[in-house]
């Protein structure tokens, strides 16, 4: 079926080329931006690798919302050295990305145009300072469960960019996790928070994972070029297996009733999330949806005379280069 699936998506490819290329992801060799692809390879990578860039950059804005009213000059520091990692993620993605012949500037109009996409997490609101241990426990748990196999997807620089962001990733996992045990191991109101953080966070990052493997329009394509690793639906069992011990410890209840321990499979049963949800945030109705993208519009509206002087610059330093010579 993959070797069908490669042919269709890349019709006007010499079969020749395909199936050498083919051989080479096979083999587990990486794939380096100056090697023969098949377009909808490039493709692929192109659209995977910007909205994840997007999703870093945008991923932003629920935590830097908190960096002022953090409750400790500790908390404070913590929070604004993980949002500013978030900014050098989206750096290095949309680095590998260019090597793809892709500029950051079209990959913004793209996303700012909604014609890009990025994770439908960063559309839900961080109400208070539980929600962003919560953040950081369960959207980053879910994202280093996602990036860490990304770290062996075949283009080399979208695998070597991973390789870094990982590591900063788990530091940010922990840092979420030690915030929500504080609270759930504090007053009975921080309890309390912590649980309702919880509830409104174990869904949309459930979701986080994209659709159910038989919804995924993209994985066996993806797979079969190995730029994804696992399927929707294994990583999300994975982050499920993994999430529920952390919550059973922290004295917290998964919102969800039909969470069971199945003996058989070795991991737990649970609710798919409310897929027309995330669909209708996929297409913008999410609760924070237009403010996610005022904002972006705003930092790339007020960031416009700066490019323009480093144009500017670039062009005048070149000229004068060549006066010299
Ligand atoms: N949100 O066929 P599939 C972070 C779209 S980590 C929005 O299964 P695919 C760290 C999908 O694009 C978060 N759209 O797609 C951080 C496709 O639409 P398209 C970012 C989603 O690509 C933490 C359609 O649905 N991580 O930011 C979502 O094979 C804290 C069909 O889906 C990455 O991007 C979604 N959740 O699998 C930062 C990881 N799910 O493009 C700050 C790399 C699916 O055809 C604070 N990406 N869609 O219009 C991936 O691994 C994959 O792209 C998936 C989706 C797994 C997300």
């Amino acid at each position: 079926m993959y070797a069908q699936m490669v042919k269709s998506e890349a019709t006007n490819d010499d079969p020749e080329l395909l199936a050498a290329f083919q051989a080479r992801i096979d083999a587990g060799e990486k794939i380096e931006p100056k090697d023969w692809m098949p377009e909808g390879y490039r493709k692929t990578l192109i659209r995977q690798i910007g909205q994840h860039a997007h999703s870093e950059v945008v991923g932003q804005l629920p935590e830097g919302n908190w960096i002022t009213r953090a409750p400790t000059l500790e908390r404070k520091a913590i929070l604004l050295a993980k949002v500013q990692d978030e900014a050098g993620h989206g750096l290095y993605l949309y680095c590998a990305a260019e090597t793809l012949g892709v500029s950051r500037d079209d990959l913004t109009e793209q996303l700012l145009s909604g014609r890009m996409k990025y994770s439908s997490i960063f559309n839900y609101p961080t109400l208070n300072w539980a929600d962003i241990g919560a953040v950081g426990w369960l959207v980053d748990g879910a994202a280093i469960m996602n990036q860490v196999p990304l770290q062996r997807t075949s283009f080399g620089p979208y695998s070597r960019a991973m390789i870094r962001i990982c590591k900063e990733e788990s530091f940010h996992q922990r840092q979420g996790y030690d915030l929500i045990r504080v609270m759930a191991q504090g007053t009975a109101e921080q309890k309390a928070m912590a649980q309702d953080a919880l509830n409104r966070f174990w869904y949309p990052s459930l979701m986080m994972f994209g659709p159910s493997d038989k919804d995924s329009v993209h994985s066996a394509q993806s797979m079969a070029w190995k730029i994804k690793i696992n399927t929707n639906d294994e990583l999300r069992q994975k982050f499920v297996d993994q999430t529920v011990p952390q919550a059973h410890y922290l004295g917290l209840t998964i919102p969800d009733e039909a969470l069971a321990w199945n003996e058989d499979k070795g991991g737990w049963d649970f609710s798919e999330p409310d897929w027309s949800e995330f669909y209708e945030v996929l297409k913008g109705n999410g609760p924070c949806n237009t403010d996610r993208m005022e904002a972006r519009q705003k930092a790339w509206n007020d960031g416009a005379w700066f490019r323009d002087g480093l144009m500017a610059h670039a062009r005048k330093s070149a000229a004068r280069r060549v006066a010299a010579e």
